[in-house]
């Protein structure tokens, strides 16, 4: 392992499962405010994004989906030019034009977000052959849901990989739930992950409601990436403790199975680990949860008096 991705301490984790968190609740009052459109939000799944992208380098690239805010926060994207894209501003990484769905944001590696189900799987391989082609160092990591698994493009994708050997980390964040249908209903076998081995593809599957199990679990598997050029498939076991899209009442949703995963919350499990072991004393807990609020404060008040794009830009960046 690199020390590049090794250097860094759980508090830092949890500040970013912190910063995602509050995020999307800025989201949320603002969706129940009529002044921010409803999205997808990522809600019980911070340690299954922020624990992977940390074990990442710099080089390395991402493909994501419709629920990718922790992918894009943990990677360094600043919550106000985020925040003023979910508004559709000018100011927002794509210009407003992508809405809180499709935001992907080049310079930090973030390629591209697929909200056709399952696109990231196929847009990935061609992603991955571009490095291993052009001789670049940096592997692929592409999350994607346990619905988009169900898609035949994942079969495709992991045959495609395997048999081109692609530098490619599948990560599929198993949140129980695909829309509004349980993935029990969909899918006879238990994990996503043993999905991979036919294809020759090595996997492993975490507890993603654990921030240090998934960033160590990805520091592995990237490594093996890195180290033998060929894909690997880690599968976060999580929860989507929020509805599918904002507003969604959630009446679709088992309430003992909910309070069972809201018990296992990653936020909390993260801070109690850190105040018990005495990493992390309780006033310094609150006043990091503070600052975070406040940056998000800030972000919302950058993003609410942003411009919208000029109507001329209707016309441009309409073809890539
Ligand atoms: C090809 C396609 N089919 C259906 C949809 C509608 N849709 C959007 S998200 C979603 C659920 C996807 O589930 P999963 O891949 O597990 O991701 P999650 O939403 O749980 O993060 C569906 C069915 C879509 N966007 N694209």
């Amino acid at each position: 392992m690199n020390s590049e991705s090794q250097a860094i301490d759980e508090i830092a984790l949890l500040e970013q499962m912190l910063l995602v968190r509050a995020y999307e609740e800025a989201i949320v009052a603002g969706s129940v405010a009529g002044k921010i459109p409803g999205s997808c939000t990522s809600v019980g799944q911070e340690a299954a994004g922020v624990g992977v992208v940390s074990a990442l380098h710099g080089d390395d690239l991402i493909l994501t989906n419709h629920r990718s805010a922790a992918h894009l926060l943990a990677r360094g994207a600043d919550p106000g030019r985020l925040l003023a894209e979910v508004m559709g501003r000018a100011t927002g990484y794509c210009k407003g034009k992508s809405g809180s769905l499709h935001i992907s944001v080049r310079e930090l590696g973030v390629m591209l977000t697929s909200t056709i189900v399952g696109g990231e799987l196929s847009l990935v391989t061609g992603v991955a052959l571009s490095q291993k082609m052009l001789g670049r160092t940096g592997i692929v990591t592409c999350f994607f849901g346990d619905g988009a698994a169900c898609e035949g493009i994942f079969h495709e994708s992991l045959n495609l990989a395997s048999v081109w050997e692609l530098p490619i980390l599948y990560v599929c964040e198993n949140n129980q739930w695909q829309a509004f249908v349980h993935r029990r209903e969909t899918m006879k076998t238990e994990h996503v992950a043993d999905w991979a081995a036919p294809y020759g593809i090595d996997h492993a599957t975490v507890d993603g409601n654990d921030v240090l199990a998934v960033r160590n679990a990805a520091l592995e598997a990237a490594e093996q990436v890195r180290r033998s050029g060929r894909p690997f498939l880690l599968e976060s076991w999580t929860y989507r403790s929020r509805g599918h899209f904002e507003p969604d009442d959630q009446a679709y949703v088992d309430p003992t199975e909910h309070a069972a995963w809201l018990a296992r919350d990653p936020i909390a499990l993260s801070r109690q680990r850190l105040i018990d072991s005495g990493r992390l004393p309780r006033e310094e807990a609150v006043a990091l949860e503070r600052r975070v609020r406040e940056c998000i404060a800030a972000a919302l008040a950058f993003a609410e008096a942003s411009p919208l794009p000029a109507p001329g830009e209707m016309t441009t960046d309409v073809y890539a």
